[in-house]
């Protein structure tokens, strides 16, 4: 198992490129492996904001960390992400919210918590106190309400640093675009890339630059990569991919729905195949664009698909509920996982599998290890190019 070597800091802070966009390698940052006694540099960077690790909670899965404080320091994640916040508190959809699948759990909780204004002067503030970095995601029912947060949380960031404490906890904003626009008949801003641009280009006007903003996809749309486009065409510096699918349980018993909201979001293992896919396709069509990954991730292995797909930074989320120590466990199983397939640095290893394939047309081209941060040949489990998955068949 991978040994963390000694705690991170707060510091987060926007570079630029000066360093090639290569990770500046801390040595607090470095992993040591205690089965191979390879090091990994486990840094990451999103949009300019260098992050110690590459795992974060995902967001709606453990509030905004507090709770999970007790199982291990949360300040060692690379982020902390919240519960999608709204303008004012929210009780939420009656229950019940929550209804087990298969590999998974369906949940319709509509954005029960406290508003914005409560997050800062609590959560967020704590967050800070503890040292830990915070992607605060945010939620909407207009455009404007989207707005009002972004300038809330702008105020919260320029207040923090008139007190000499950078940003507060505030690494990266998540726009959670999976919301129904009240102004349009209920009509998902995900699944519109207009309506989906107009809620980006409002929150980046509302934010300082050097803070990104990353658009939370819904998987739920015929074409991914059109929704991606346009929030990167309105200003998002990045992408996080993806929400829950929507689904539905029915009591056979009872014979009646299972959530009293009728339909919910899938999320848990059963879901992964989707985020592995959808990661692949925006990192295909967008290679610059940073994405965080998020779905269905158990395990490090887990961890390490997304990465591999393109992800420079992962979410643990279903699997916290009953396994609250997941996201620190998923770090280290990472990090053993990288070593063990002769990575010295986890940013060597963003889209690794792209190159690793032609198209999904042309077949497989053979794996270049010889470049600068390849892996070794006999320690990179692949078992060559016919055993890739995701091939037509
Ligand atoms: O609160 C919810 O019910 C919820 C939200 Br905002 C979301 O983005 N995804 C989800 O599965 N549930």
């Amino acid at each position: 198992m991978t040994e963390i070597r000694s705690g991170h800091g707060a510091d987060h802070h926007r570079h630029g490129d000066a360093n090639g966009g290569r990770p500046t390698g801390h040595p607090e940052h470095i992993y040591d492996s205690g089965s191979s006694g390879a090091v990994v540099d486990m840094t990451t960077r999103l949009a300019g904001v260098e992050l110690p690790n590459p795992v974060m909670t995902a967001s709606g899965c453990a509030a905004a960390g507090r709770e999970l404080d007790q199982f291990f320091r949360v300040d060692e994640l690379g982020a902390v992400v919240t519960k999608s916040i709204r303008l004012a508190p929210r009780a939420g959809r009656a229950t019940p919210r929550m209804a087990e699948t298969p590999s998974g759990m369906l949940n319709s909780i509509g954005l029960q918590g406290q508003g914005v204004d409560q997050l800062c002067a609590s959560d967020l503030r704590w967050l800070r106190d503890r040292g830990a970095r915070a992607v605060v995601s945010i939620a909407g029912g207009s455009v404007e309400e989207y707005a009002k947060i972004a300038g809330r949380l702008g105020d919260e960031i320029r207040g923090s640093r008139a007190e000499g404490a950078r940003d507060g906890a505030i690494a990266l904003v998540e726009v959670n675009i999976s919301c129904p626009n009240v102004e349009d008949r209920g009509q998902v801003f995900a699944c519109d890339p207009v309506a989906a641009g107009a809620v980006v280009e409002a929150v980046r006007a509302e934010l300082p630059g050097h803070v990104p903003v990353f658009a939370k996809l819904s998987p739920d749309v015929t074409d991914v990569v059109s929704i991606g486009r346009a929030c990167v065409a309105a200003g998002a510096d990045g992408l996080s991919a993806i929400n829950t699918l929507l689904g539905m349980v029915i009591d056979v018993d009872s014979m009646r729905p299972a959530l009293a909201g009728l339909t919910g979001g899938l999320s848990g293992p059963a879901i992964r195949p989707v985020a592995v896919r959808c990661v692949w396709q925006l990192h295909a069509a967008l290679p610059d664009v940073p994405i965080i990954g998020v779905g269905g991730i158990k395990t490090g292995l887990d961890a390490l698909e997304l990465v591999l797909a393109g992800a420079s930074a992962v979410q643990v989320g279903t699997t916290i509920f009953h396994d609250p120590g997941a996201p620190i466990r998923v770090l280290a199983e990472l990090a053993d996982a990288l070593a063990a397939r002769g990575f010295a640095r986890f940013t060597d290893c963003v889209g690794y599998a792209h190159h690793l394939v032609r198209s999904p047309h042309e077949g497989h081209s053979h794996p270049d290890l010889s470049g600068e941060g390849a892996p070794h040949a006999s320690r990179i489990g692949v078992n060559g190019p016919s055993t890739q998955r995701g091939e037509p068949t």
